[in-house]
C-alpha cells in the first residue's frame, strides 16, 4: 500500500519558537513514519515582508538544520529549500491567474500582516496563499500539518484545486488533489508569554514574548520568571477568564509528556511561585538535546549541504511531474 503524502514548511524569518515547534515541526516528527514526507524551508515566503538579503541564506540553513534537530528522519522525509525549485514560483504564477482577488483579500493573515505594514504593503504578501497552494499541490500532498492559524490558506488551496479540475479536468481525471490540513488540539495555538490572549510570534517585537528554540537555559528560566501570570492561587485549564493560566499548563503539559489530569491533579493546588520552576525545568530538559543535534549539525556544512542537494534532486522529481500536468491541462506546448 502506498503511503500517503505530508508536506509543510516554516518561513526562515525570525527564531524559530515554542509556538512553531509544538504547533508544527513537533507533529511533523510524530507522525513521519507514517507518510512520505516533504519538509521545505519556505525562503519565497520570507521576502512578502521586509527582509534582510544579507541574513535570508544562513536564517535558511539555520532552519534546515533546526528541522534536523527536532527529528526529521531522512529515511522517512525528504528536505528542500523552496527557492531551489523554480516550480514553485511558476506554479504560483499559473495559480495566480485563476485566484479570484477578493479571495485574497479575505485572508485572516493578510489583513492581520497588511494592517501592520502600513503603506508598504507588497503583492507578495496579498498573494503568499498562492505561493503557499503551489507548495502543497507540486508534491500531491493529502496531508499538511500546520498551526490553526494556516487552517484558511488550505481551504483556499482546496479551493482552487475544485476550480482547477472543474475548469481543466475531468470528473475520471482530476488534475490536482485535495489536501487536508493536519492540526493537534494541543500546541495548535500556544500564547503569548506576555499575553495570553495574543498567538506566540516571531514578528511580536518583544523577545520576552517567546521561548526560542536555541534560547540558553538561563534565558528560558528568565522569560518564564517574568512572563505574565494572575493573581489567583490553583492553576486550572479551561478557564476562558485565565487566558494566561490555561497556556502555560498546556506548555507544561506538552513539553514533560504527562497528560493532562496529571498536570491538573499535580497543579490544582500551586501558586504560581511554585509553578514557574517546574515549567522552566522541562522547557529547558525539553530543548536541551534539539540544541545540542542543532550544535553538532551546524558544524558539519557539507553534511546538511549534501542533505538539501538530496532533497532537492527528489523533490523536484515530483514538482516538475505536478507542473508539467498542469501546463499541460491548461494548454500549453511543451518545448522541443
Ligand atoms: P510570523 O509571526 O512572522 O507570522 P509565525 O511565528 O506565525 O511567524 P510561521 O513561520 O508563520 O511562524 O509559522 C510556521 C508554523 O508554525 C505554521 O505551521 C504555524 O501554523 C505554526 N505556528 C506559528 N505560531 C504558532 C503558535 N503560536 N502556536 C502554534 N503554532 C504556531
Ligand atoms: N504559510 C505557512 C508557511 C508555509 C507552508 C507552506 C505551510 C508556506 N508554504 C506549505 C504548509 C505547507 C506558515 O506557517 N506561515
Amino acid at each position: 500500500m502506498t503511503k500517503k503524502r505530508v508536506l509543510s514548511g516554516v518561513q526562515p524569518t525570525g527564531n524559530l519558537h515554542l509556538g512553531n515547534y509544538l504547533g508544527a515541526i513537533r507533529n511533523w516528527v510524530e507522525v513521519q513514519q507514517e507518510y512520505e514526507n516533504y519538509f521545505c524551508v519556505v525562503d519565497l515566503h520570507a521576502i512578502t515582508v521586509p527582509h534582510n538579503p544579507k541574513t535570508l541564506a544562513d536564517d535558511t540553513y539555520t532552519l534546515a538544520a533546526l528541522y534536523l534537530a527536532c527529528g526529521i528522519d531522512l529515511n522517512y522525509s525528504t528536505l528542500f529549500i523552496q527557492s531551489h525549485i523554480s516550480a514553485h514560483s511558476e506554479l504560483a504564477w499559473l495559480l495566480n491567474c485563476i485566484t479570484p482577488l477578493n479571495w485574497l483579500e479575505r485572508m485572516i493573515q493578510f489583513k492581520e500582516k497588511a494592517s501592520k505594514q502600513g503603506e508598504n504593503v507588497s503583492v507578495g504578501l496579498l498573494d503568499y496563499p498562492v505561493l503557499m497552494a503551489a507548495d502543497i499541490l507540486l508534491y500531491d500532498a493529502d496531508l499538511v500539518p500546520v498551526g490553526e492559524d494556516q487552517k484558511q490558506h488550505i481551504e483556499l488551496t482546496r479551493d482552487l484545486v475544485t476550480r482547477i479540475n472543474d475548469q481543466y479536468g475531468t470528473k475520471k481525471e482530476p488534475i490536482l488533489k485535495y489536501p487536508e490540513p493536519l492540526i493537534r488540539k494541543e500546541g495548535a495555538r500556544v500564547m503569548s508569554l506576555t499575553d495570553g490572549t495574543k498567538k506566540m510570534s516571531k514578528s511580536d517585537p518583544s523577545e520576552m514574548s517567546r521561548i526560542n528554540l536555541l534560547d540558553p537555559p538561563d534565558e528560558i528560566a528568565k522569560k518564564i520568571k517574568r512572563c505574565k501570570t494572575d493573581p489567583i492561587k490553583g492553576l486550572e485549564f479551561d478557564n476562558p477568564d485565565r487566558p494566561e493560566c490555561h497556556n502555560l499548563l498546556t506548555l507544561y503539559l506538552l513539553l514533560s509528556g504527562k497528560t493532562k489530569a496529571e498536570v491538573q491533579q499535580e497543579t490544582c493546588e500551586m501558586g504560581w511561585g511554585q509553578f514557574k520552576p517546574l515549567l522552566a525545568d522541562s522547557a529547558i530538559a525539553a530543548l536541551e538535546p534539539i540544541q545540542a543535534k542543532y550544535h553538532d549539525i551546524m558544524s558539519d556544512r557539507d553534511y546538511l549541504d549534501s542533505v538539501l542537494r538530496e532533497g532537492r534532486e527528489k523533490a523536484e522529481v515530483s514538482a516538475h511531474e505536478i507542473l508539467g500536468r498542469v501546463k499541460k491541462a491548461l494548454g500549453y506546448s511543451t518545448p522541443l
